[in-house]
Protein backbone atom coordinates (compact mmCIF):
# COMPACT_ATOMS: atom_id res chain seq x y z
CA UNK A 1 0.00 0.00 0.00
CA UNK A 2 2.69 2.08 -0.21
CA UNK A 3 1.91 3.23 -3.56
CA UNK A 4 -0.52 5.35 -2.22
CA UNK A 5 1.51 7.49 -0.50
CA UNK A 6 4.03 8.37 -3.21
CA UNK A 7 1.61 8.46 -6.43
CA UNK A 8 0.34 11.87 -6.49
CA UNK A 9 4.45 12.51 -6.13
CA UNK A 10 4.88 10.68 -8.97
CA UNK A 11 2.13 12.42 -11.13
CA UNK A 12 3.30 15.76 -9.97
CA UNK A 13 6.92 15.07 -10.68
CA UNK A 14 6.81 13.27 -13.83
CA UNK A 15 5.98 15.18 -17.25
CA UNK A 16 3.00 13.45 -18.24
CA UNK A 17 5.15 13.02 -21.90
CA UNK A 18 3.32 10.66 -24.38
CA UNK A 19 5.07 7.68 -25.62
CA UNK A 20 4.53 5.56 -28.67
CA UNK A 21 6.47 2.29 -29.48
CA UNK A 22 6.92 0.43 -32.75
CA UNK A 23 3.71 -1.74 -32.21
CA UNK A 24 1.97 1.99 -32.36
CA UNK A 25 3.89 3.52 -35.26
CA UNK A 26 3.66 0.87 -37.42
CA UNK A 27 -0.37 0.97 -36.93
CA UNK A 28 -0.02 4.71 -37.18
CA UNK A 29 2.27 4.53 -40.23
CA UNK A 30 -0.33 1.89 -42.28
CA UNK A 31 -3.53 4.20 -41.15
CA UNK A 32 -1.74 7.31 -42.57
CA UNK A 33 -1.49 6.01 -45.56
CA UNK A 34 -5.30 4.80 -45.79
CA UNK A 35 -4.17 1.26 -44.84
CA UNK A 36 -7.79 -0.21 -42.78
CA UNK A 37 -7.46 -4.03 -43.22
CA UNK A 38 -4.28 -6.50 -42.42
CA UNK A 39 -4.79 -10.36 -43.11
CA UNK A 40 -2.71 -12.11 -41.05
CA UNK A 41 -2.19 -15.63 -38.60
CA UNK A 42 -0.84 -14.04 -35.27
CA UNK A 43 1.66 -15.68 -32.51
CA UNK A 44 5.55 -14.08 -31.34
CA UNK A 45 6.13 -11.77 -32.24
CA UNK A 46 2.94 -9.96 -33.86
CA UNK A 47 0.14 -10.81 -31.88
CA UNK A 48 0.33 -7.53 -30.12
CA UNK A 49 0.73 -5.41 -33.43
CA UNK A 50 -2.81 -7.46 -34.41
CA UNK A 51 -4.62 -7.08 -30.84
CA UNK A 52 -3.55 -2.88 -30.87
CA UNK A 53 -4.37 -3.00 -34.99
CA UNK A 54 -7.80 -3.68 -34.29
CA UNK A 55 -7.69 -1.82 -30.87
CA UNK A 56 -6.75 1.19 -33.53
CA UNK A 57 -9.86 0.34 -35.88
CA UNK A 58 -8.50 -1.49 -38.15
CA UNK A 59 -10.38 -4.53 -39.77
CA UNK A 60 -8.01 -7.32 -38.66
CA UNK A 61 -8.91 -10.74 -40.50
CA UNK A 62 -7.39 -13.63 -39.04
CA UNK A 63 -6.24 -16.90 -41.07
CA UNK A 64 -5.66 -20.70 -40.62
CA UNK A 65 -2.97 -20.40 -42.51
CA UNK A 66 -0.67 -17.74 -43.93
CA UNK A 67 -0.60 -18.53 -47.88
CA UNK A 68 -4.61 -17.85 -47.48
CA UNK A 69 -3.71 -14.80 -45.95
CA UNK A 70 -1.19 -13.69 -48.26
CA UNK A 71 -3.70 -14.61 -51.06
CA UNK A 72 -6.23 -12.39 -49.47
CA UNK A 73 -3.97 -9.63 -49.76
CA UNK A 74 -2.71 -9.98 -53.06
CA UNK A 75 -6.21 -9.88 -54.18
CA UNK A 76 -7.23 -7.09 -51.82
CA UNK A 77 -4.85 -4.89 -53.66
CA UNK A 78 -5.66 -5.93 -57.31
CA UNK A 79 -8.96 -4.99 -56.15
CA UNK A 80 -8.27 -1.42 -54.34
CA UNK A 81 -4.84 -0.16 -55.90
CA UNK A 82 -3.52 -0.45 -52.28
CA UNK A 83 -1.26 -2.55 -51.31
CA UNK A 84 -2.71 -5.63 -49.29
CA UNK A 85 -1.16 -6.17 -45.91
CA UNK A 86 -0.55 -9.90 -44.76
CA UNK A 87 1.13 -10.52 -40.94
CA UNK A 88 2.96 -13.13 -40.34
CA UNK A 89 4.96 -14.66 -37.38
CA UNK A 90 9.08 -15.34 -38.15
CA UNK A 91 10.40 -18.73 -40.08
CA UNK A 92 7.82 -20.91 -40.82
CA UNK A 93 4.56 -18.40 -41.01
CA UNK A 94 6.78 -16.26 -43.37
CA UNK A 95 7.49 -19.36 -45.73
CA UNK A 96 3.85 -19.78 -45.49
CA UNK A 97 2.95 -16.72 -46.43
CA UNK A 98 6.01 -15.97 -49.34
CA UNK A 99 4.19 -18.41 -51.71
CA UNK A 100 1.43 -15.90 -51.79
CA UNK A 101 4.18 -12.69 -51.93
CA UNK A 102 5.79 -14.73 -54.81
CA UNK A 103 2.61 -15.52 -56.71
CA UNK A 104 1.47 -11.44 -56.60
CA UNK A 105 4.54 -10.44 -58.20
CA UNK A 106 4.32 -12.68 -60.41
CA UNK A 107 0.24 -11.40 -61.26
CA UNK A 108 1.40 -7.96 -60.62
CA UNK A 109 -1.01 -7.37 -57.49
CA UNK A 110 0.31 -5.10 -55.12
CA UNK A 111 0.78 -6.80 -51.66
CA UNK A 112 3.26 -6.44 -48.33
CA UNK A 113 4.08 -9.06 -46.59
CA UNK A 114 5.03 -7.72 -43.06
CA UNK A 115 6.50 -10.67 -41.07
CA UNK A 116 8.02 -10.79 -37.29
CA UNK A 117 11.89 -12.36 -37.34
CA UNK A 118 13.77 -13.18 -34.56
CA UNK A 119 16.72 -11.55 -32.90
CA UNK A 120 19.09 -10.05 -35.52
CA UNK A 121 22.54 -11.05 -33.68
CA UNK A 122 21.93 -14.78 -32.98
CA UNK A 123 20.21 -14.96 -36.82
CA UNK A 124 23.36 -13.69 -37.82
CA UNK A 125 25.47 -15.41 -36.15
CA UNK A 126 23.45 -18.61 -36.89
CA UNK A 127 23.10 -19.19 -32.63
CA UNK A 128 20.15 -21.06 -33.25
CA UNK A 129 17.48 -18.63 -32.53
CA UNK A 130 13.56 -19.28 -31.55
CA UNK A 131 12.52 -19.43 -35.26
CA UNK A 132 15.91 -18.17 -36.87
CA UNK A 133 15.97 -17.28 -40.41
CA UNK A 134 17.92 -14.73 -42.55
CA UNK A 135 13.84 -13.64 -43.82
CA UNK A 136 15.09 -10.82 -45.84
CA UNK A 137 17.44 -12.81 -48.15
CA UNK A 138 15.04 -15.31 -48.80
CA UNK A 139 12.03 -12.96 -50.08
CA UNK A 140 14.53 -11.02 -52.08
CA UNK A 141 14.56 -12.73 -55.05
CA UNK A 142 10.77 -13.76 -54.58
CA UNK A 143 9.28 -10.46 -54.52
CA UNK A 144 9.66 -6.96 -55.95
CA UNK A 145 11.45 -5.21 -53.34
CA UNK A 146 12.78 -6.50 -49.60
CA UNK A 147 13.29 -3.63 -46.58
CA UNK A 148 13.78 -4.36 -43.01
CA UNK A 149 13.56 -2.04 -40.22
CA UNK A 150 15.71 -1.46 -36.91
CA UNK A 151 15.05 1.05 -35.28
CA UNK A 152 11.59 2.21 -34.71
CA UNK A 153 12.36 5.77 -35.87
CA UNK A 154 12.92 4.70 -39.36
CA UNK A 155 9.44 2.76 -39.15
CA UNK A 156 7.90 5.60 -41.13
CA UNK A 157 10.47 5.38 -44.15
CA UNK A 158 9.74 1.73 -44.31
CA UNK A 159 6.56 1.61 -44.44
CA UNK A 160 6.72 4.45 -47.13
CA UNK A 161 9.06 2.45 -48.82
CA UNK A 162 7.10 -0.65 -48.84
CA UNK A 163 3.82 1.08 -50.32
CA UNK A 164 5.46 2.83 -53.33
CA UNK A 165 7.44 -0.52 -54.14
CA UNK A 166 4.47 -2.37 -54.40
CA UNK A 167 1.55 -0.05 -56.22
CA UNK A 168 3.99 2.35 -58.52
CA UNK A 169 5.06 1.36 -62.36
CA UNK A 170 4.12 -2.53 -62.22
CA UNK A 171 3.08 -3.12 -59.11
CA UNK A 172 3.85 -6.48 -57.32
CA UNK A 173 4.88 -7.77 -53.79
CA UNK A 174 6.94 -6.10 -51.14
CA UNK A 175 8.63 -8.07 -47.86
CA UNK A 176 9.21 -6.03 -45.08
CA UNK A 177 11.13 -7.55 -41.89
CA UNK A 178 10.13 -6.41 -38.56
CA UNK A 179 12.58 -7.70 -35.78
CA UNK A 180 10.58 -8.85 -32.59
CA UNK A 181 12.67 -6.30 -30.94
CA UNK A 182 11.44 -3.35 -32.79
CA UNK A 183 7.94 -3.42 -31.54
CA UNK A 184 8.49 -2.51 -28.07
CA UNK A 185 11.38 0.51 -29.13
CA UNK A 186 9.55 3.41 -27.03
CA UNK A 187 9.99 6.93 -28.18
CA UNK A 188 8.41 10.47 -27.45
CA UNK A 189 5.14 10.10 -29.48
CA UNK A 190 5.44 13.87 -30.94
CA UNK A 191 8.82 12.46 -31.87
CA UNK A 192 7.35 9.51 -33.49
CA UNK A 193 4.69 10.88 -35.64
CA UNK A 194 7.06 13.16 -37.30
CA UNK A 195 8.58 10.69 -38.49
CA UNK A 196 6.01 8.99 -40.17
CA UNK A 197 5.44 9.59 -44.27
CA UNK A 198 2.29 10.10 -45.67
CA UNK A 199 3.24 8.76 -48.80
CA UNK A 200 1.91 11.63 -51.97
CA UNK A 201 1.09 10.18 -55.26
CA UNK A 202 2.52 6.44 -54.48
CA UNK A 203 1.28 5.51 -58.16
CA UNK A 204 2.42 8.45 -60.09
CA UNK A 205 0.91 8.82 -63.57
CA UNK A 206 3.36 7.47 -66.64
CA UNK A 207 2.39 9.27 -69.47
CA UNK A 208 3.11 7.46 -72.96
CA UNK A 209 5.28 9.53 -75.11
CA UNK A 210 2.89 10.90 -78.64
CA UNK A 211 5.36 9.25 -81.11
CA UNK A 212 4.55 6.21 -79.54
CA UNK A 213 0.79 7.19 -79.41
CA UNK A 214 0.53 7.95 -83.37
CA UNK A 215 2.86 4.77 -84.54
CA UNK A 216 0.26 2.24 -82.38
CA UNK A 217 -2.25 3.91 -84.29
CA UNK A 218 -1.09 4.29 -87.37
CA UNK A 219 -0.63 0.37 -87.66
CA UNK A 220 -4.08 -0.41 -86.14
CA UNK A 221 -5.47 1.93 -88.58
CA UNK A 222 -3.75 -0.31 -91.52
CA UNK A 223 -4.65 -3.25 -90.18
CA UNK A 224 -7.60 -5.75 -92.33
CA UNK A 225 -7.98 -8.04 -89.48
CA UNK A 226 -7.46 -5.86 -86.33
CA UNK A 227 -7.77 -7.61 -83.07
CA UNK A 228 -7.86 -6.36 -78.84
CA UNK A 229 -6.75 -8.55 -76.12
CA UNK A 230 -7.36 -7.35 -72.53
CA UNK A 231 -5.51 -8.33 -69.92
CA UNK A 232 -5.69 -8.43 -66.02
CA UNK A 233 -3.52 -5.42 -66.03
CA UNK A 234 -6.12 -3.53 -67.90
CA UNK A 235 -8.98 -4.34 -65.36
CA UNK A 236 -6.24 -3.51 -62.78
CA UNK A 237 -6.23 0.05 -63.97
CA UNK A 238 -10.20 1.06 -62.98
CA UNK A 239 -10.07 2.62 -66.37
CA UNK A 240 -13.20 0.85 -67.70
CA UNK A 241 -14.94 3.84 -69.63
CA UNK A 242 -11.98 4.51 -71.86
CA UNK A 243 -11.40 1.24 -72.34
CA UNK A 244 -14.87 0.60 -73.49
CA UNK A 245 -14.84 3.81 -75.16
CA UNK A 246 -11.39 2.85 -77.22
CA UNK A 247 -13.17 -0.75 -77.97
CA UNK A 248 -16.38 0.06 -78.80
CA UNK A 249 -14.97 3.78 -81.26
CA UNK A 250 -12.75 1.52 -83.11
CA UNK A 251 -15.42 -1.21 -83.56
CA UNK A 252 -12.07 -4.10 -83.26
CA UNK A 253 -12.75 -7.08 -81.88
CA UNK A 254 -11.72 -8.02 -78.53
CA UNK A 255 -11.10 -10.92 -76.88
CA UNK A 256 -10.41 -10.82 -72.33
CA UNK A 257 -8.06 -12.67 -70.58
CA UNK A 258 -9.48 -14.81 -67.71
CA UNK A 259 -9.70 -11.75 -65.23
CA UNK A 260 -10.36 -9.15 -67.69
CA UNK A 261 -13.85 -10.73 -68.25
CA UNK A 262 -16.83 -8.47 -67.14
CA UNK A 263 -14.57 -5.27 -68.11
CA UNK A 264 -17.06 -4.99 -70.87
CA UNK A 265 -19.59 -7.44 -70.31
CA UNK A 266 -18.94 -10.79 -72.22
CA UNK A 267 -22.04 -10.73 -74.24
CA UNK A 268 -20.60 -7.35 -76.05
CA UNK A 269 -21.29 -8.14 -79.75
CA UNK A 270 -17.41 -7.31 -79.98
CA UNK A 271 -16.08 -10.30 -77.55
CA UNK A 272 -14.65 -12.76 -79.81
CA UNK A 273 -14.13 -15.12 -76.70
CA UNK A 274 -16.73 -18.01 -78.58
CA UNK A 275 -14.22 -17.27 -81.51
CA UNK A 276 -11.08 -17.06 -79.94
CA UNK A 277 -9.44 -20.40 -81.94
CA UNK A 278 -10.57 -18.36 -85.04
CA UNK A 279 -9.09 -15.06 -84.20
CA UNK A 280 -5.76 -15.25 -83.14
CA UNK A 281 -4.38 -17.04 -85.98
CA UNK A 282 -6.51 -15.00 -88.26
CA UNK A 283 -5.47 -11.47 -86.82
CA UNK A 284 -2.75 -9.15 -88.95
CA UNK A 285 -2.69 -6.58 -86.29
CA UNK A 286 -3.41 -7.53 -82.49
CA UNK A 287 -3.20 -4.79 -79.16
CA UNK A 288 -2.41 -6.27 -76.62
CA UNK A 289 -3.54 -4.32 -73.19
CA UNK A 290 -1.86 -5.45 -70.02
CA UNK A 291 -1.86 -8.39 -71.48
CA UNK A 292 1.42 -10.43 -71.48
CA UNK A 293 2.38 -12.82 -74.33
CA UNK A 294 3.16 -15.43 -72.04
CA UNK A 295 2.01 -18.76 -71.82
CA UNK A 296 -1.46 -18.13 -71.67
CA UNK A 297 -1.00 -16.63 -74.99
CA UNK A 298 1.29 -19.05 -76.47
CA UNK A 299 3.85 -16.96 -76.51
CA UNK A 300 2.69 -14.68 -79.35
CA UNK A 301 3.90 -17.69 -81.76
CA UNK A 302 3.11 -21.29 -82.84
CA UNK A 303 0.23 -23.24 -83.80
CA UNK A 304 -2.13 -20.91 -81.65
CA UNK A 305 -1.24 -17.81 -83.87
CA UNK A 306 -1.35 -19.68 -87.46
CA UNK A 307 2.38 -20.66 -87.49
CA UNK A 308 3.33 -23.67 -88.49
CA UNK A 309 5.72 -25.14 -86.03
CA UNK A 310 5.75 -24.59 -82.65
CA UNK A 311 8.13 -21.85 -82.14
CA UNK A 312 7.04 -19.90 -85.85
CA UNK A 313 5.53 -16.44 -85.98
CA UNK A 314 2.43 -16.55 -87.45
CA UNK A 315 2.59 -12.96 -89.32
CA UNK A 316 1.09 -10.77 -86.70
CA UNK A 317 2.22 -7.20 -85.79
CA UNK A 318 1.40 -6.23 -82.18
CA UNK A 319 1.04 -3.32 -80.62
CA UNK A 320 1.51 -3.43 -77.00
CA UNK A 321 0.50 -0.91 -74.11
CA UNK A 322 1.94 -2.06 -70.54
CA UNK A 323 3.72 -0.30 -67.73
CA UNK A 324 7.23 -1.86 -68.72
CA UNK A 325 9.18 -1.23 -70.91
CA UNK A 326 10.98 -4.03 -70.70
CA UNK A 327 8.11 -5.95 -71.25
CA UNK A 328 7.98 -5.32 -75.20
CA UNK A 329 10.48 -8.02 -77.64
CA UNK A 330 9.96 -10.70 -74.73
CA UNK A 331 8.53 -13.52 -76.67
CA UNK A 332 7.77 -11.72 -80.26
CA UNK A 333 8.65 -8.49 -82.02
CA UNK A 334 6.63 -5.82 -80.68
CA UNK A 335 5.91 -3.13 -83.59
CA UNK A 336 4.38 -0.72 -81.70
CA UNK A 337 4.99 -0.35 -77.91
CA UNK A 338 2.97 2.20 -76.28
CA UNK A 339 4.55 2.16 -72.35
CA UNK A 340 3.10 4.15 -69.44
CA UNK A 341 0.49 3.28 -67.34
CA UNK A 342 -2.82 1.34 -68.76
CA UNK A 343 -5.20 4.42 -68.10
CA UNK A 344 -3.41 7.47 -69.81
CA UNK A 345 -2.31 5.00 -72.40
CA UNK A 346 -5.62 4.42 -73.49
CA UNK A 347 -6.84 7.99 -72.93
CA UNK A 348 -3.85 9.36 -75.26
CA UNK A 349 -5.44 6.41 -78.05
CA UNK A 350 -8.62 7.63 -77.30
CA UNK A 351 -8.11 10.93 -77.81
CA UNK A 352 -6.07 10.09 -81.46
CA UNK A 353 -9.16 7.41 -82.19
CA UNK A 354 -11.05 10.65 -82.17
CA UNK A 355 -14.88 10.49 -84.07
CA UNK A 356 -14.50 9.51 -87.48
CA UNK A 357 -12.31 6.21 -86.82
CA UNK A 358 -13.23 3.41 -89.70
CA UNK A 359 -14.64 0.14 -88.53
CA UNK A 360 -12.40 -2.69 -89.31
CA UNK A 361 -13.49 -4.76 -92.83
CA UNK A 362 -17.02 -6.08 -92.81
CA UNK A 363 -15.92 -9.52 -93.82
CA UNK A 364 -12.99 -10.04 -90.79
CA UNK A 365 -16.11 -8.68 -88.62
CA UNK A 366 -18.60 -11.09 -90.18
CA UNK A 367 -15.89 -13.74 -90.08
CA UNK A 368 -15.74 -14.03 -86.58
CA UNK A 369 -19.47 -13.11 -85.79
CA UNK A 370 -20.57 -16.63 -87.74
CA UNK A 371 -17.73 -18.18 -86.03
CA UNK A 372 -19.23 -16.71 -82.55
CA UNK A 373 -22.62 -18.04 -83.43
CA UNK A 374 -21.71 -21.53 -84.32
CA UNK A 375 -19.75 -21.59 -81.29
CA UNK A 376 -22.22 -20.11 -79.46
CA UNK A 377 -25.38 -22.36 -80.67
CA UNK A 378 -23.10 -25.51 -79.99
CA UNK A 379 -23.00 -24.50 -76.08
CA UNK A 380 -26.06 -23.44 -75.95
CA UNK A 381 -27.03 -27.31 -76.80
CA UNK A 382 -24.76 -28.92 -74.51
CA UNK A 383 -25.74 -26.64 -72.06
CA UNK A 384 -29.21 -28.18 -72.24
CA UNK A 385 -28.58 -31.58 -71.58
CA UNK A 386 -29.10 -32.57 -68.04
CA UNK A 387 -27.17 -36.07 -68.07
CA UNK A 388 -27.15 -37.68 -64.22
CA UNK A 389 -24.75 -37.38 -62.63
CA UNK A 390 -24.22 -33.66 -63.73
CA UNK A 391 -21.24 -33.11 -65.88
CA UNK A 392 -19.45 -29.98 -65.90
CA UNK A 393 -21.77 -28.11 -68.36
CA UNK A 394 -25.13 -28.54 -66.51
CA UNK A 395 -23.47 -27.28 -63.27
CA UNK A 396 -22.29 -24.72 -64.79
CA UNK A 397 -25.24 -23.86 -66.44
CA UNK A 398 -26.94 -22.88 -63.17
CA UNK A 399 -23.87 -21.14 -62.19
CA UNK A 400 -24.08 -19.19 -65.12
CA UNK A 401 -27.37 -18.34 -64.55
CA UNK A 402 -26.64 -17.24 -61.11
CA UNK A 403 -24.01 -14.66 -62.00
CA UNK A 404 -26.21 -13.04 -64.67
CA UNK A 405 -28.85 -12.43 -62.28
CA UNK A 406 -26.20 -11.31 -59.62
CA UNK A 407 -23.60 -9.19 -61.58
CA UNK A 408 -22.04 -7.58 -58.45
CA UNK A 409 -21.23 -10.85 -56.79
CA UNK A 410 -17.43 -11.99 -57.15
CA UNK A 411 -16.36 -14.71 -59.13
CA UNK A 412 -13.65 -17.10 -57.31
CA UNK A 413 -12.78 -19.51 -59.44
CA UNK A 414 -9.49 -22.58 -59.13
CA UNK A 415 -9.28 -25.95 -60.48
CA UNK A 416 -8.42 -27.58 -63.76
CA UNK A 417 -11.68 -28.77 -65.64
CA UNK A 418 -13.70 -26.32 -62.40
CA UNK A 419 -11.95 -23.70 -64.05
CA UNK A 420 -11.39 -23.92 -67.90
CA UNK A 421 -15.25 -24.94 -68.07
CA UNK A 422 -16.09 -22.25 -65.51
CA UNK A 423 -14.09 -19.37 -67.55
CA UNK A 424 -15.99 -20.21 -70.55
CA UNK A 425 -19.52 -21.11 -69.56
CA UNK A 426 -20.05 -18.21 -66.95
CA UNK A 427 -20.27 -14.91 -68.35
CA UNK A 428 -19.40 -11.69 -66.49
CA UNK A 429 -20.74 -8.60 -66.41
CA UNK A 430 -18.59 -6.00 -64.35
CA UNK A 431 -15.00 -5.63 -63.97
CA UNK A 432 -12.80 -7.29 -61.50
CA UNK A 433 -15.56 -9.67 -60.17
CA UNK A 434 -13.82 -12.47 -61.97
CA UNK A 435 -10.53 -13.67 -59.38
CA UNK A 436 -8.96 -16.92 -60.38
CA UNK A 437 -5.70 -18.55 -60.60
CA UNK A 438 -3.97 -16.10 -62.53
CA UNK A 439 -0.43 -16.38 -64.56
CA UNK A 440 0.73 -19.69 -63.09
CA UNK A 441 -2.35 -21.59 -62.71
CA UNK A 442 -1.86 -22.03 -58.54
CA UNK A 443 -4.17 -23.63 -56.62
CA UNK A 444 -4.84 -22.57 -52.88
CA UNK A 445 -6.02 -19.10 -53.94
CA UNK A 446 -9.83 -19.67 -53.58
CA UNK A 447 -10.94 -19.45 -49.96
CA UNK A 448 -8.27 -16.52 -49.20
CA UNK A 449 -9.58 -14.70 -52.34
CA UNK A 450 -13.41 -15.24 -51.24
CA UNK A 451 -12.47 -13.78 -47.76
CA UNK A 452 -11.07 -10.86 -49.29
CA UNK A 453 -13.51 -10.09 -51.49
CA UNK A 454 -16.14 -10.33 -49.34
CA UNK A 455 -14.11 -7.88 -46.95
CA UNK A 456 -13.25 -5.82 -49.37
CA UNK A 457 -15.92 -5.53 -51.95
CA UNK A 458 -18.37 -5.97 -49.77
CA UNK A 459 -20.61 -7.75 -52.34
CA UNK A 460 -21.72 -11.83 -52.02
CA UNK A 461 -19.16 -14.51 -53.23
CA UNK A 462 -19.52 -17.59 -55.29
CA UNK A 463 -16.37 -19.50 -55.12
CA UNK A 464 -16.09 -22.00 -58.21
CA UNK A 465 -14.07 -25.00 -56.77
CA UNK A 466 -12.24 -27.95 -57.76
CA UNK A 467 -12.85 -30.54 -55.57
CA UNK A 468 -8.66 -30.61 -55.36
CA UNK A 469 -8.77 -26.80 -55.76
CA UNK A 470 -10.40 -26.41 -52.47
CA UNK A 471 -8.69 -29.22 -50.21
CA UNK A 472 -5.26 -26.13 -50.38
CA UNK A 473 -7.18 -23.63 -48.49
CA UNK A 474 -10.73 -25.56 -47.06
CA UNK A 475 -9.86 -24.87 -43.71
CA UNK A 476 -11.10 -21.62 -44.12
CA UNK A 477 -14.64 -22.20 -44.33
CA UNK A 478 -13.96 -21.55 -40.30
CA UNK A 479 -12.46 -18.02 -41.05
CA UNK A 480 -15.33 -17.43 -43.78
CA UNK A 481 -18.21 -18.78 -40.55
CA UNK A 482 -15.97 -16.61 -37.86
CA UNK A 483 -16.45 -13.38 -39.68
CA UNK A 484 -19.92 -14.08 -41.28
CA UNK A 485 -19.17 -13.64 -44.72
CA UNK A 486 -21.49 -13.79 -47.23
CA UNK A 487 -19.44 -16.53 -49.58
CA UNK A 488 -21.27 -19.02 -51.54
CA UNK A 489 -18.50 -22.12 -52.68
CA UNK A 490 -19.66 -24.31 -54.85
CA UNK A 491 -17.30 -28.37 -55.03
CA UNK A 492 -17.48 -29.51 -58.57
CA UNK A 493 -17.06 -32.72 -56.96
CA UNK A 494 -15.59 -35.58 -59.47
CA UNK A 495 -13.95 -37.49 -56.69
CA UNK A 496 -10.00 -36.41 -57.57
CA UNK A 497 -7.41 -34.19 -59.74
CA UNK A 498 -8.88 -34.04 -63.32
CA UNK A 499 -11.74 -36.69 -62.99
CA UNK A 500 -12.45 -39.48 -60.07
CA UNK A 501 -12.16 -42.93 -62.04
CA UNK A 502 -8.82 -43.68 -61.99
CA UNK A 503 -7.79 -47.01 -60.50
CA UNK A 504 -3.82 -48.56 -59.14
CA UNK A 505 -2.55 -49.33 -62.32
CA UNK A 506 -0.80 -52.82 -60.26
CA UNK A 507 -3.92 -53.25 -58.08
CA UNK A 508 -2.42 -52.70 -55.26
CA UNK A 509 -4.12 -51.83 -51.92
CA UNK A 510 -3.43 -47.56 -51.95
CA UNK A 511 -5.64 -45.33 -54.72
CA UNK A 512 -4.61 -44.03 -57.62
CA UNK A 513 -2.52 -41.00 -56.91
CA UNK A 514 -4.99 -38.72 -58.79
CA UNK A 515 -8.08 -39.72 -57.13
CA UNK A 516 -10.02 -39.23 -53.62
CA UNK A 517 -12.56 -40.44 -50.91
CA UNK A 518 -15.03 -41.50 -53.24
CA UNK A 519 -18.42 -39.08 -52.93
CA UNK A 520 -16.55 -37.19 -50.15
CA UNK A 521 -18.99 -35.01 -48.26
CA UNK A 522 -17.48 -31.40 -47.87
CA UNK A 523 -20.58 -30.11 -47.02
CA UNK A 524 -20.45 -30.88 -43.52
CA UNK A 525 -17.31 -29.26 -42.78
CA UNK A 526 -19.31 -25.49 -43.71
CA UNK A 527 -21.53 -27.43 -40.91
CA UNK A 528 -19.10 -28.02 -38.69
CA UNK A 529 -18.86 -23.96 -38.11
CA UNK A 530 -22.36 -23.36 -38.73
CA UNK A 531 -22.41 -22.56 -41.99
CA UNK A 532 -24.89 -24.06 -44.70
CA UNK A 533 -23.91 -27.56 -45.80
CA UNK A 534 -25.81 -28.61 -48.94
CA UNK A 535 -25.26 -32.02 -50.75
CA UNK A 536 -26.45 -30.94 -54.37
CA UNK A 537 -26.97 -34.11 -57.24
CA UNK A 538 -29.02 -32.18 -60.05
CA UNK A 539 -29.31 -28.47 -61.24
CA UNK A 540 -32.57 -28.23 -59.31
CA UNK A 541 -31.17 -28.58 -55.87
CA UNK A 542 -27.82 -26.62 -56.99
CA UNK A 543 -29.76 -23.74 -58.14
CA UNK A 544 -32.21 -23.80 -55.14
CA UNK A 545 -29.23 -23.65 -52.64
CA UNK A 546 -27.18 -20.89 -55.14
CA UNK A 547 -30.35 -18.59 -55.19
CA UNK A 548 -31.01 -19.20 -51.29
CA UNK A 549 -27.29 -18.30 -50.28
CA UNK A 550 -27.36 -15.70 -52.28
CA UNK A 551 -30.33 -14.30 -50.35
CA UNK A 552 -29.47 -14.77 -47.36
CA UNK A 553 -26.16 -14.09 -47.69
CA UNK A 554 -24.80 -16.90 -45.00
CA UNK A 555 -21.77 -18.70 -45.10
CA UNK A 556 -22.33 -21.75 -47.47
CA UNK A 557 -20.64 -24.51 -48.92
CA UNK A 558 -22.45 -26.62 -51.95
CA UNK A 559 -21.28 -29.89 -52.87
CA UNK A 560 -21.95 -30.69 -56.68
CA UNK A 561 -21.67 -33.85 -57.30
CA UNK A 562 -20.11 -34.25 -60.73
CA UNK A 563 -19.59 -37.59 -62.84
CA UNK A 564 -16.84 -38.35 -61.50
CA UNK A 565 -15.48 -39.23 -65.49
CA UNK A 566 -16.20 -35.87 -66.70
CA UNK A 567 -12.76 -33.94 -66.78
CA UNK A 568 -9.63 -34.68 -68.86
CA UNK A 569 -6.11 -34.39 -68.30
CA UNK A 570 -4.78 -31.02 -66.77
CA UNK A 571 -8.34 -29.51 -68.09
CA UNK A 572 -7.45 -27.63 -70.95
CA UNK A 573 -3.67 -27.43 -70.75
CA UNK A 574 -3.33 -31.09 -71.64
CA UNK A 575 -0.51 -30.30 -74.24
CA UNK A 576 1.76 -28.99 -71.38
CA UNK A 577 1.65 -31.93 -69.40
CA UNK A 578 4.80 -34.63 -70.36
CA UNK A 579 3.42 -37.80 -71.74
CA UNK A 580 -0.10 -36.62 -70.92
CA UNK A 581 -2.79 -39.64 -72.18
CA UNK A 582 -5.38 -37.47 -73.97
CA UNK A 583 -8.74 -38.49 -72.75
C1 LIG B 1 -0.02 -25.19 -55.86
C2 LIG B 1 -0.38 -26.14 -56.94
N1 LIG B 1 -0.19 -27.47 -56.77
C3 LIG B 1 -0.53 -28.33 -57.75
C4 LIG B 1 -1.03 -27.88 -58.94
C5 LIG B 1 -1.36 -28.88 -60.05
N2 LIG B 1 -2.81 -28.88 -60.29
C6 LIG B 1 -3.36 -28.21 -61.32
S1 LIG B 1 -5.01 -28.33 -61.31
C7 LIG B 1 -5.01 -29.30 -59.94
C8 LIG B 1 -6.29 -29.79 -59.32
C9 LIG B 1 -7.33 -30.17 -60.35
O1 LIG B 1 -8.36 -30.90 -59.75
P1 LIG B 1 -9.68 -30.22 -59.29
O2 LIG B 1 -9.41 -28.97 -58.56
O3 LIG B 1 -10.50 -31.22 -58.59
O4 LIG B 1 -10.32 -29.80 -60.69
P2 LIG B 1 -11.03 -30.77 -61.76
O5 LIG B 1 -10.18 -30.78 -62.99
O6 LIG B 1 -11.15 -32.13 -61.16
O7 LIG B 1 -12.34 -30.13 -62.00
C10 LIG B 1 -3.72 -29.52 -59.49
C11 LIG B 1 -3.37 -30.34 -58.31
C12 LIG B 1 -1.19 -26.48 -59.09
N3 LIG B 1 -1.68 -25.93 -60.20
N4 LIG B 1 -0.87 -25.63 -58.08
MG1 LIG C 1 -11.81 -32.59 -59.29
Amino acid sequence: MGGTVSEPQIAAEAKPTQMTDGFGLVIDALKLNGIDTIFGLPGIPISDLARKAQAAGMRVISFRHEQNAGNAAAIAGFMTQKPGICLTVSAPGFLNGLTALANATTNCFPMILISGSSEREIVDLQQGDYEEMDQLAIAKPLCKAAYRVLHAEDIGVGIARAIRAAVSGRPGGVYLDLPGRLFPQAMDAEAGRKTLIKVVDPAPRQIPAPDAVQRALALLKGAKRPLIILGKGAAYAQADADIRALVERTGVPYLPMSMAKGLLPDTHEQCASAARSFALPEADVVMLVGARLNWLLSHGKGKTWGGTGSKDWGGQRFIQVDISPQEADSNVRIDAPVIGDVGSCVAALLAGVGAGWPKPPADWLNAIAERKGKNVAKMAETLARNPTPMNFHSALNVVRDIVKANPDAFLVNEGANALDFTRSIVDMYKPRKRLDVGTWGVMGIGMGFAVAAAVVGDQPVIAVEGDSAFGFSGMEVETICRYNLPVCVVILNNNGVYRGDEKNPIGGRDPAPLVFVKDARYEKLMEAFGGVGVHATTPAELRKAMDEAIRSRRPTLINAVIDEGAGTESGRITNLNPSAKKK
